[in-house]
């Protein structure tokens, strides 16, 4: 019997994060594909478009209008999935029935007055201004009284539910901290405790030094693929400095932040040759008013795509009965990325 290898055989992969498990099989990429590879044909989009909702000057739905703003803009969400005002109440029958209100709202954050751009098209400076404008209101917001968690997020693509295709982000701001973040709340604290530094900044230490997974690595952050990596090409964006959250950063740092949010961005794009579609989120420190020094600033990047412009990993069967579980190992996702033109494929093709 061979030794174990994990770039040859099928192992699990523990995420210190959260607790959880993933199954990856390297041998399954030796499997013939007999499916299309194929590349999108890109829409040209208008700089402007008068039927846009979130383009300068137009109205939305419910009739309020936009301003002629020229870099971010911020509005409540006109279909907030959480409101402010909610009559406090609990129900519960026995141990098995429980549910409560919850109180919170939603915004939403225009990234540029430009209906055709996509953060890897953006100029790091413009993308700065969204650094800021989530800074900004991570401040604000995490000062109410009533809210404990705000996730920052970007749906983009159509096939990641996106209703538009106007590069803009998303807030939900909340009473109770959800899943996901509650999960890695714990597993820093727990790491923590024992180590008396931030899970991240020692993981990054080592990730640093092998460089086996580095995507890209600026003065003050670090984008990289997991090594508990679960969607084909998932990757996270990681503070060097161990701060807790956004309002910490230093303006180098915001600086530092957009520029490695671009050059991502630019290499999911230039895998495909398509717009690379994805859901990604900010996990920081609760805004509890307490001190949490064992949580790290990071970005998650979850992008569907596994083959081509149209052909995407499902998180089907056994993912959602089991584990979930990949094929290419994050090392050879990275190893991908990394070489890959640092030059958007669009630039290149129309200098
Ligand atoms: P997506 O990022 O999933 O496309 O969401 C855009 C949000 O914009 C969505 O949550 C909101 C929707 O509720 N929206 C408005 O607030 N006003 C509008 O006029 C249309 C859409
Ligand atoms: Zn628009």
């Amino acid at each position: 019997m061979d030794k174990f290898e994990f770039t040859e055989h099928s192992h699990r992969r523990y995420n210190p994060l959260t607790g959880d498990w993933i199954l990856v099989s390297p041998h399954r990429t030796k499997r013939p594909w007999q499916g299309k590879v194929e590349k999108l044909n890109l829409e040209q989009r208008p700089q402007y478009d008068e039927k846009c909702y979130l383009c300068p000057g137009n109205e939305r739905a419910g009739g309020l209008k936009n301003p002629e703003y020229t870099s971010t803009f911020v509005f409540q969400n006109d279909f907030s999935a959480l409101l402010p005002v909610v009559p406090e109440g609990e129900y519960k029958k026995g141990e098995l029935f429980h549910a409560k209100s919850e109180q919170g709202f939603c915004k939403v954050i225009c990234f540029s007055p430009r209906h055709d751009l996509t953060v890897p098209e953006m100029e790091v400076d413009a993308i700065k201004k969204v650094v800021d404008i989530w800074c900004q209101e991570y401040k604000e917001i995490g000062a109410l009284d009533y809210v404990n968690h705000i996730q920052i997020f970007e749906n983009k693509g159509d096939s990641m539910g996106c209703s538009n295709p106007h590069p803009h982000g998303q807030i939900w701001a909340q009473t109770s901290v959800p899943d996901e973040p509650a999960k890695e709340s714990i597993k820093q604290s727990e790491y923590f405790q024992r180590h008396g530094t931030s899970l991240l900044s020692d993981y990054l230490k080592d990730e640093l030094e092998s460089k086996e997974r580095i995507l890209v690595e600026n003065d003050h952050f670090v984008a990289l693929v997991p090594f508990w990596a679960t969607w084909p090409y998932e990757a996270m964006i990681v503070s060097k400095r161990a701060v807790s959250n956004l309002a910490e950063l230093t303006e180098d740092e915001k600086f530092a932040f957009a520029n490695c949010y671009k050059k991502l961005t630019v290499m999911y794009d230039n895998l495909f040759e398509t717009s690379f579609p994805y859901s990604a989120g900010i996990h920081q420190a609760p805004t509890d008013g307490a001190e949490h020094p064992e949580w790290h600033l990071h970005m998650h990047f979850y992008p569907p795509l596994l083959r081509s412009a149209t052909v995407k990993k499902f998180m089907v069967g056994y993912e959602m009965m089991a584990n979930p579980q990949r094929d290419i190992t994050p090392e050879q996702a990275a190893q991908k990325l990394r070489e890959l033109p640092t030059l958007h494929f669009k630039e290149n093709k129309t200098s």
